[in-house]
């Protein structure tokens, strides 16, 4: 039978030094939590949790039932398993401070909310620093997400490479099912929303993309991060999310949504890049600054950062 989740990392301790025991519990809560939510998902429409909260978050955006039903069921698991010792959400203005030191897990509990009324993919993001969540990616512990697709999976990488676990609904177990992802190092596919293209900021990405198009590559946009970097993960190619003159810094946020899929992708052999540098070297001044993004396979991103004069 393939390895259970919790089996797996228990397998790792000795691998991989910062690997201990309350890590490993912190990361089964956060994989149980995930699978709360993935039940919720699942039974959205008959559960009434579809559509809006009636409330506005603190990235201005319009509050889902589901995105806050997330938030609640991933704080209160992280909380209760006492091993964190602060926790940042995309839904909460400030991040909860629970002690000194111990892991800072920052999350983004529903990510790609606009298309949960539509049953299309959607995700949860995370990823746990040391002692505080305001810390550059390069120094993250371990960062993962949960994609509940077609099969829930959870992909996640503790700073030697990437594995992932796909969720066996008879026993409610992530089993692996992926002992090793790595990215392809060149792809035939590139993600942008095409509908910002006279908005970008970069004269330079406008001709990245129509060189893509020459080069005959197919765009494939789902407008959930975690659908369009998972597919990235998978067959390569680059998705973009890039400045432009309504979001000057771009529109994902980089604790909880650039830096930990960054840190993924290139611990599979990938880049992440805002165009000027590494995603990984921005250090985090606010909780819910945001970056542009750039990441995927070398040859893509390398590409595109010739044409933006990078
Ligand atoms: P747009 C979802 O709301 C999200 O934060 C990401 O998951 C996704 O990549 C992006 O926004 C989509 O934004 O402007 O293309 O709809």
């Amino acid at each position: 039978m393939a390895v259970p989740f919790t089996a797996y990392l228990l397998s790792k301790k000795g691998e991989i030094p910062h690997l201990d025991d309350d890590l490993i519990i912190l990361l089964s809560e956060i994989a149980s939590a995930t699978k709360e939510i993935a039940g919720k998902v699942r039974k959205a429409g008959l559960l009434n949790i579809l559509g809006s909260a009636g409330k506005v978050n603190v990235q201005g955006e319009e509050v889902q039932k589901l995105d806050e039903l997330a938030n609640e069921i991933l704080l209160e698991r992280i909380k209760n398993c006492g091993k964190a010792c602060e926790i940042a959400s995309e839904e909460l203005e400030t991040s909860v401070k629970l002690s000194d030191s111990g892991y800072a897990v920052s999350f983004d509990p529903l990510d790609g909310s606009s298309n949960i009324d539509v049953n299309v993919s959607i995700g949860t993001i995370f990823s746990v620093h040391k002692d505080s969540v305001l810390k550059p990616g390069r120094e993250l512990l371990c960062a993962g997400y949960v994609i509940y697709g077609p099969s829930t999976m959870l992909v996640i990488s503790l700073g030697k490479g990437v594995v992932a676990f796909t969720l066996d609904t008879e026993s409610g177990n992530y089993l692996l099912s992926h002992p090793e992802v790595k990215l392809p190092e060149k792809g035939k596919i590139y993600s942008i929303n095409e509908a910002n293209r006279e908005k970008w900021t970069e004269e330079g990405l406008r001709k990245f993309i129509d060189y893509l198009k020459g080069e005959k590559y197919t765009l494939r946009y789902v407008g959930s991060m975690v659908a369009d970097v998972h597919r990235t993960l998978f067959k390569g190619g680059v998705f973009i999310y890039p400045a432009d003159k309504k979001n000057t810094s771009g529109k994902l946020r980089l604790l909880y949504e650039a830096s930990p899929m960054s840190f993924l992708i290139e611990q599979a052999g990938g880049i992440g890049t805002t165009g000027k540098e590494r995603i990984l070297d921005v250090v985090p001044e606010k909780l819910h600054q945001r970056v542009p993004v750039i990441i995927g396979s070398k040859w893509e991103v390398e590409k595109c950062l010739e044409f933006l004069g990078g």
